[in-house]
């Protein structure tokens, strides 16, 4: 159905979705690209013009960085809580490259795994307390080592005192945002707090006050050089720092929907605890299965024609990437969880998008991926071969409306124990 007739242009523009948006979360855009039964609709959202759009075809122009930048894309609600301004994800061109480079020398496939083995010895060293405890909700857990294991792997000093603290900080980056009762404040209140907390890490890293290890993130950021030769503001430091920190404790979601997932299909466990080779291929569905990040959004730089749609300069588009990964077009019974599907490999770069679409280096394409698979493969190996445990009733309902999403619960485990 590729060049399909163009059902796009549905005139519904003239009033604000935003709120529509916020509420109904993940099933947005589909829900309104599936009733006007094509795969882009128009709408307003956050006071601009957006055309959403969802599919591998539309990846793949979104992608395309001589049509579309970065430059304003996401509203300013998220640019001044999840994302922070100034950092990589607003850049384009050759300063997006050059600083993209710069991350991913960072958090490369040589990297990764070095910071997912932090994360297993941490777990393990957790362990003796979970037991003791009898009863813990995962995702609290989870996100509380990976923000201990983030910050040692990062060079950023984490006294013990502070743990709770700092973890509750950087949820609350990426939790807040989308929680339409009083989330936005939240949401303001902890990037201020942390960006403060990440530039004093990043003046006493120049001042010569603290040393952290060389190659660290904060040691690297805090200490390159642009092309003009001069250091990153440190407003810029801090914000690519918190790129680092934040979304690895974001990662505590999909060790959530592993566990779920692992909970649902029993027969997944089994298999795992015998074949290593299937980890991977059960990540990915993992990630391809359950919604995250909800849309990647891009405007319009120089005009152009798509499905006989008039794209005018500064038009913001919207990316479904849920949708996209479950477009039944690229999928085979998406809604369907088939870890099988991705025994060959992973498939086109823009059909498979939860974290982003197209190419590492050269596109905005997530530069944790390696970090993010890296660390729920650990997760995957760890929950189904090194404990025991029960999940006892509760709430595990996945909403599609809050943004991000999870078991109700946090997924709580019981009698944690070490197999016999
Ligand atoms: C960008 C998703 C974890 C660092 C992105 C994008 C998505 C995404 C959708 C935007 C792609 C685009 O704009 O085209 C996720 C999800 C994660 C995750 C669902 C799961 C927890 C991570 C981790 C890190 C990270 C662990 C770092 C340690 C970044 C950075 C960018 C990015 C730096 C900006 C890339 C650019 O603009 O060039 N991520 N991510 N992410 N992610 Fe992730
Ligand atoms: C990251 O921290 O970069 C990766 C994980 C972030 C997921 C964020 C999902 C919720 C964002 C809510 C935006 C609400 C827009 C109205």
């Amino acid at each position: 159905r590729a060049g399909a007739a163009p059902r796009a242009a549905a005139r519904h523009a003239l009033l604000d979705r935003s709120l529509a948006f916020a509420l109904e979360g993940y099933g947005f855009t589909s829900r309104r690209v599936r009733r006007w039964g094509g795969d882009a609709v128009e709408t307003r959202l956050l006071g601009l013009r957006t055309l959403l759009v969802l599919g591998e075809e539309a990846a793949r122009v979104l992608y395309d960085g001589a049509r579309f930048t970065r430059r304003g894309a996401m509203p300013r609600l998220v640019r001044t809580t999840l994302l922070g301004t100034g950092g990589v994800q607003g850049l384009d061109g050759a300063a997006h490259h050059a600083r993209k480079a710069v991350l991913l020398s960072l958090l490369g496939p040589d990297r990764a795994p070095g910071l997912a083995e932090g994360f297993v010895a941490r777990w393990r060293a957790a362990l003796p307390r979970w037991e003791r405890a009898g009863r813990v909700v995962l995702l609290d857990e989870a996100a509380e080592l990976l923000c201990r294991t983030v910050c040692a792997w990062a060079g950023v000093p984490l006294p013990e005192e502070d743990v709770a603290r700092r973890t509750r900080q950087l949820r609350q980056l990426f939790e807040a945002p989308g929680d339409p009762r009083l989330g936005y404040p939240r949401a303001r209140l902890a990037r201020l707090r942390a960006q403060a907390w990440v530039a004093g890490l990043v003046d006493a890293v120049r001042e010569g006050t603290l040393r952290p290890g060389e190659g660290t993130a904060l040691h690297v950021l805090a200490t390159h050089r642009e092309a003009d030769g001069g250091l990153l503001d440190r407003r810029t430091a801090a914000v690519e720092l918190l790129n680092v920190l934040r979304p690895t404790v974001a990662i505590s979601r999909y060790v959530v929907f592993a566990a779920l997932a692992l909970h649902e299909h029993p027969r997944w466990r089994e298999e795992l605890r015998q074949r290593d080779d299937d980890v991977l291929p059960f990540v990915h569905e993992v990630r391809r299965y359950h919604p995250f990040f909800p849309v990647v959004a891009a405007r319009v730089r120089e005009p152009f024609t798509w499905r006989g749609l008039r794209l005018p300069r500064g038009r913001r588009v919207v990316l479904d990437v849920h949708g996209t990964d479950h477009d039944p077009r690229s999928w085979e019974d998406p809604a369907a969880f088939r870890p099988e599907r991705f025994r060959g490999g992973v498939p086109s770069a823009f059909a498979f998008v939860p974290q982003g679409g197209g190419d590492h280096a050269t596109g905005h394409r997530c530069a944790g991926e390696w970090v993010t698979v890296e660390v729920v493969a650990a997760a995957v190996r760890l929950l189904a071969r090194e404990v025991e445990y029960e999940v006892p009733e509760q709430d595990l309902t996945v909403s599609t409306r809050r943004m991000p999403t999870g078991p109700r619960s946090g997924f709580v485990l019981e009698g944690v124990r070490a197999p016999v």
